[in-house]
């Protein structure tokens, strides 16, 4: 029998909860952070070792994958899981936000947008039924609907256009997925800074009766502070029943924060990004690897770590690979980055079971802020 997709929430400790997202590929235990997956590959690591490390789900971009290799040519080599060999379960972006922050001569109407492809200036158009059809032949399990993400701050006029036409396409998309119960649509919540737009759109999206809700439109150039006030505007009018996913966030401390808040999916390339930049994340804050101060420290980063990224190679050799620009550099930092990630979650997951929640953050920063001296 095939298992249609569910989200079972667990155990509380505030506003924050445990939860469990069933499908066929796997089950997501949330909160959960998502590897970024671009362009069929979470960039440095084997598709083991992510799984290793405790990650259910990693993300895929619509965008990324339309223009190379294609979502045909996927789709005709046996889709997205095979392609990148993970059979676990994919979310995948629609391609809006990307198209914003990537491609050339771009313009949005009511139809989609139009764009010239970043790789070679060809023109594309996608539409809410085109980003459904490309995520379908991706084979993606979440898949995301279309939506115009501004960035902050912006005029409040801005900022209700893109909202309310991220509604009509958020409609168009749930039209094109049809019914597919082993699958999720998921609708994404924006109206910029202002709490009356976000409330709207949130109302707006529930009526439509999606399989879960992600808020966009954050972490684009806004305060924490905003970004926080935001989710607690939105979060009372998300029904408790349906997964809540925050788009594109973040450090450590803003995925604290929002899980505090009730959030229960995250993704950024921020562990991914910092690795190949020579940055570590750890238990004791982040660490740049690129300072002459590491280059005859024999210490690892973390010896409590389980990851041989983490517990193994000296913070002198890790400096070294970084100012020699190895590519082994990039992929220890890459593992050990994804490694403290998947540990906050599940250090996150454990304190929301054992309702202790606000010690656990208060213990983690207190460790950050303190460093290993
Ligand atoms: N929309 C989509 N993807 C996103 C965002 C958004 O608003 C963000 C914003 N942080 C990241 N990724 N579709």
């Amino acid at each position: 029998m095939t298992v249609s997709f569910t989200f079972t929430p667990g155990k509380t400790s505030g506003s924050a909860r445990t939860g469990e997202i069933r499908m066929p590929r796997g089950v997501i235990r949330t909160p959960a952070f998502m590897p970024v997956g671009t362009a069929a590959t979470v960039k440095a690591m084997y598709p083991d070792q992510v799984k290793a490390l405790g990650a259910d789900v990693v993300l895929g971009n619509t965008y990324h994958l339309m223009l190379r290799p294609g979502a045909e040519r996927v789709a005709a080599l046996g889709g997205l899981h095979k392609f990148m060999n993970w059979p676990y379960p994919i979310l995948t972006d629609s391609g809006g936000f990307q198209v914003m922050s990537l491609a050339q001569l771009r313009k949005i109407d009511e139809n989609g947008v139009t764009f010239q492809s970043h790789l070679d200036g060809s023109t594309h158009v996608l539409t809410p039924e085109r980003s459904i059809e490309i995520q379908g032949l991706l084979g993606s399990d979440i898949q995301m609907q279309l939506d115009e993400c501004v960035k902050l701050p912006c005029e409040e006029a801005v900022a209700e256009k893109a909202m309310r036409l991220s509604l009509r396409w958020a409609e168009r998309c749930k039209v094109a997925f049809g019914t597919q119960p082993e699958r999720a649509l998921f609708g994404i919540v924006q109206g910029g800074e202002v709490p009356r737009l976000r409330i709207e759109s949130a109302r707006e999206l529930v009526d439509m009766g999606l399989d879960g809700y992600a808020i966009g439109g954050l972490a684009v150039g806004e305060p924490q502070p905003v970004m926080l006030a935001m989710i607690e505007t939105v979060m009372p009018h998300l029904p408790a029943g349906k997964p809540r996913y925050l788009m594109g966030v973040g450090t450590p401390d803003d995925i604290v924060e929002a899980v505090r808040r009730g959030i229960d999916m995250f993704d950024c390339v921020m562990p991914t990004r910092a690795g190949r930049h020579g940055l570590a994340y750890t238990r004791f804050g982040r660490i740049n690897l690129r300072n002459a101060c590491h280059a005859e420290d024999s210490r690892p980063l973390d010896p409590d770590s389980k990851c041989p990224a983490s517990n193994t190679y000296s913070r002198a050799y890790l400096h070294h690979l970084v100012k020699a620009g190895e590519i082994l550099g990039m992929m220890l930092l890459t593992w050990n980055n994804l490694a403290y990630y998947q540990d906050l979650m599940s250090g996150l997951r454990r304190a929301i079971a054992d309702d202790r929640l606000d010690d656990f953050i208060a213990e983690t920063k207190a460790a950050w802020a303190r460093g290993e001296k």
